[in-house]
């Protein structure tokens, strides 16, 4: 093969004119429309294609690279990639958009009309997704080489839709319309067995005789980093069966069950779990986890041996991150393929795979461990059950070697004798342990881990969480980045701490004037957005205050409901004082088994319909839940954000990063001491965040000590109003019990503190209002946030990884 004739493909150019030609050629002889009949996803379905030949060709580039100098690989093992559109992504980083929209011009097309065609990548549920998502761009930023690995899934996070004010979930089919950034690469496939039984030839061979076998087909979506220096791979499997349609019984009519087979090995890949706290669908939802580990472990091994000649120095050039308890399976799989395939001893192996595997933990809820039944486990993965009661064996005994005082039960891996604890084997095969915020990870040691961590004291360290500057400010708010490159330079568009030189204009009138007006574009354009999709009218100089997650009893949108509801009372009672006018943004989705979560997005909507409509309110608050929260909406509500909400029970969100985006973007927090809100506090300063409720300490204590709810309501008679109207059905005349289930919660079992955190909740409000009155302090403080939070970029947090966990260079 002519390697240089190779080198020498790329001289595309990224003219405008030569993008203009770019454009009819793929319409043409790719998408095959001719342009007087092209529809806008035709168009659409072209650019990408120009764009997407650009990103191809820093893609081979960079692989070559790699290989050439046989450099460590990272691959991040993860069942969730939250990349929503890629398309103003590549554009973005390539820094081709002047060019692409005089291309356009030519044509009459709108660059946002092609760009809204693409569908929203939802490969994940919440924060832990699109964080893997940020970590793509940035190890991508920050060249190095490294894979994403994870299950293409035919159908994303569920579409999510309201009928009179209730949850409604639908299926989401993102595919529908072509995903123009992907590769189908026939060849690169694994079979991925499952069930049945093992056996041993007495000469030290071990097979397992499977039950059941699909092969792992790969996907392969290039990640481009800032200025295209480096792209990744985000390699994400499908599931495809190992045998085709059974003839003789479609022969015989019988096409249902002629299929059956194929459909089944579809059903793998076919659908996300809508839920990101609880393991669910149990079977299903395990072999998920094995399909996608097993296939990314097949293949890095491959990639490995291509490279290396010996299997024992794999820990020197490959590094495996576990994102959440996910892909704690790759413990035992790896030992399952350095053995019984590579033929090395478990001891050998297992020392590979402690040296090669690391584990980042997410979370501290207790449900969302995941844990499986020995029962289920074994009949899924024979082996696998062998081998981790082997690691469990040993690991016993080497504690039990070491005479310490550490509760045995706690750090087995097989609990009980019923159960696998996926946390205890991702632990125990992990170099290195991390949490995702200082406050999350000091918590780890004390409570799920505190056995482990006297075990271990130097596996645990901490990698507060980040977001990529490119896609969270550069990509999502044109106003603010303009007036960013103009007066500070574009230094902090790849080294975002550089955005600090903004500080020095906190109180530059003209600074000042125009930061407040790049804010008001961004309002301007979600009340936009609101009026479309509720028909509500909202008032873009009011403050928008707003709440977007996943909706959950600990992230308390609750807390916010109420808060609402005892405003509104107020105004009610004294329409003529001087209100500061708001709107209350919710967006969010319930997993779909959660009932409590689905009443409180069902009573968010029922007070939305009474306040909205009421004329002694007016536009002094306006509630609006924007339906089917995702990446894409995040991008238009964040910028337009005045008031983040980070209200969580103190000590439950491991880390968020919501709050990072909409700090960056000149919100200011109202928040709890809990998660990375800590360390935002630390470097916005006390004077431009709303700090209010019980710390970590106190709600620890509270769990010991007992807390009466009761008792807090009746001495509260804001909180009292609020909770009656809502009992009498003030809010849902069509059936007014309909809330009993909630407000007995609070009266009887507030387990996450709701009722505790009212009244400094509702005081720091207040100060809200009045610290939003005054304009021109407000935009300071809005400034001296953005100015603040450089640390908060992704490009810090892989810096971190890079350096304690993986040890790789980096840029
Ligand atoms: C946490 O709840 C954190 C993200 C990313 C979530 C959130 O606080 O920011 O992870 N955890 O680290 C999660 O989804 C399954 O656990």
């Amino acid at each position: 093969m002519d390697t240089n004739a190779m080198k020498n493909w790329d001289d595309r150019g990224t003219t405008a004119e030569a993008i203009r030609a770019g454009m009819i050629d793929k319409l043409v002889y790719s998408v095959g429309k001719d342009p007087e009949h092209a529809t806008l996803q035709d168009w659409s379905t072209a650019l990408g294609l120009v764009v997407r030949d650009h990103v191809v060709d820093h893609w081979f580039r960079a692989s070559h690279r790699s290989h050439e100098e046989k450099k460590k690989r990272v691959y991040y093992l993860s069942m969730e990639f939250l990349i929503g559109r890629l398309f103003n992504d590549a554009i973005a980083n390539l820094q081709i958009e002047p060019a692409v929209q005089e291309a356009l011009s030519t044509y009459g097309l709108e660059l946002r009309d092609l760009l809204d065609q693409e569908s929203d990548a939802a490969l994940g549920n919440g924060g832990l997704g699109r964080l893997a998502a940020c970590f793509l761009d940035s190890m991508s930023r920050l060249e190095i080489p490294a894979f994403g690995y994870g299950i293409r899934y035919e159908h994303g996070l569920f579409r999510q839709r309201f009928h009179d004010g209730w949850q409604i979930e639908e299926a989401e089919d993102w595919l529908v319309s072509g995903h123009v950034w992907e590769f189908e690469r026939l060849e690169a496939r694994y079979t991925i067995k499952f069930g049945g039984h093992i056996s041993f030839d007495g000469q030290g061979n071990t097979k397992w005789h499977a039950e059941e076998t699909v092969f792992a087909m790969a996907y392969d979506t290039p990640i481009t980093g800032w200025q295209g220096k480096h792209v990744n791979t985000l390699r994400l499997w499908s599931s495809r069966p190992t045998e085709i349609l059974d003839l003789r019984r479609f022969n015989s009519g019988d096409y249902l069950n002629a299929a059956e087979k194929m459909i089944r090995a579809e059903t793998i890949s076919r659908v996300l779990y809508p839920d990101d706290t609880t393991p669910e669908g149990k079977e299903l939802r395990l072999k998920q986890e094995y399909f996608f580990t097993s296939a990314s472990l097949q293949d890095l091994i491959r990639r490995y041996l291509t490279e290396h000649d010996d299997i024992r120095h794999l820990p020197d050039f490959v590094s495996i991150q576990m994102n959440d308890t996910h892909p704690a399976i790759a413990v035992a799989e790896l030992m399952r393929l350095l053995t019984d395939e590579h033929r090395l001893s478990f001891v050998d192996a297992f020392d590979i795979v402690q040296k090669t595997l690391s584990y980042t933990n997410h979370t501290l809820l207790p449900e969302a461990l995941e844990r499986w039944h020995v029962g289920l486990f074994r009949k899924v993965l024979p082996r696998h059950m062998q081998i981790i009661e082997w690691i469990d064996f040993h690991h016993l005994a080497e504690v039990q070697s070491r005479n310490l005082a550490v509760s045995l039960e706690d750090v087995r891996i097989i609990g009980h004798g019923s159960e696998v604890r996926m946390g205890n084997l991702a632990f125990i095969g992990s170099k290195k342990v991390n949490g995702v915020s200082a406050l999350h990870t000091e918590l780890m040691k004390q409570t799920v881990f505190a056995e482990f961590h006297r075990l271990y004291p130097d596996r645990i360290v901490n990698e507060t969480n980040g977001i990529t500057p490119r896609r969270w400010l550069y990509e999502c708010n044109p106003p603010l980045r303009k007036l960013l490159m103009e007066t500070i330079g574009t230094d902090w568009i790849a080294n975002l701490e550089k955005i600090d030189a903004a500080a020095a204009f906190a109180t530059d009138a003209s600074f000042k004037e125009k930061f407040a007006a790049a804010k008001h574009a961004n309002k301007i354009r979600l009340a936009g957005v609101i009026e479309k999709k509720l028909g509500l009218r909202v008032d873009p100089t009011a403050l928008f205050d707003v709440q977007i997650k996943r909706i959950h009893e600990y992230k308390r949108q609750f807390l916010n409901i109420l808060e609402t509801i005892a405003l509104y009372q107020a105004i009610r009672r004294s329409p003529a004082n001087d209100w500061t006018p708001r709107v209350k943004i919710f967006g969010g989705k319930a997993a779909p088994g959660y009932h409590v979560a689905k009443q409180i997005i069902k009573l968010a909507n029922d007070v939305a319909k009474i306040v909205n409509s009421d004329p002694v309110v007016g536009d002094r608050l306006k509630v609006a839940f924007l339906p089917n929260y995702n990446v894409s909406l995040a991008e238009v509500i964040i910028p337009a954000a005045d008031l983040s909400e980070q209200i969580s029970t103190a000590g439950m969100e491991a880390s968020g990063t919501g709050n990072m985006k909409l700090a960056l973007n000149g919100a200011l927090t109202i928040g709890t001491l809990d998660g990375a809100n800590v360390e935002i506090g630390e470097r916005v300063g006390p004077e431009n965040i709303y700090i209010f409720g019980l710390t970590s300490e106190d709600v620890a204590e509270i769990r010991v000590k007992g807390y009466d709810s009761r008792a807090t309501i009746e001495g509260d008679p804001v909180l009292s109003d609020v909770l009656r109207a809502i009992a009498e059905g003030d809010f849902s005349p069509d059936d007014p019990s309909r809330y009993h289930d909630l407000t007995d919660i609070l009266y009887n079992s507030d387990y996450f503190l709701v009722t505790a955190d009212f009244q400094s909740y509702f005081q720091r409000q207040r100060d809200v209002d009045h610290g939003f009155r005054d304009t021109s302090r407000w935009t300071e403080r809005a400034i001296l946030n953005t100015a603040n939070v450089g640390w908060f970029s992704s490009d810090r947090t892989i810096r971190g990884y890079a350096a304690d966990i993986w040890n790789v260079p980096s840029v």
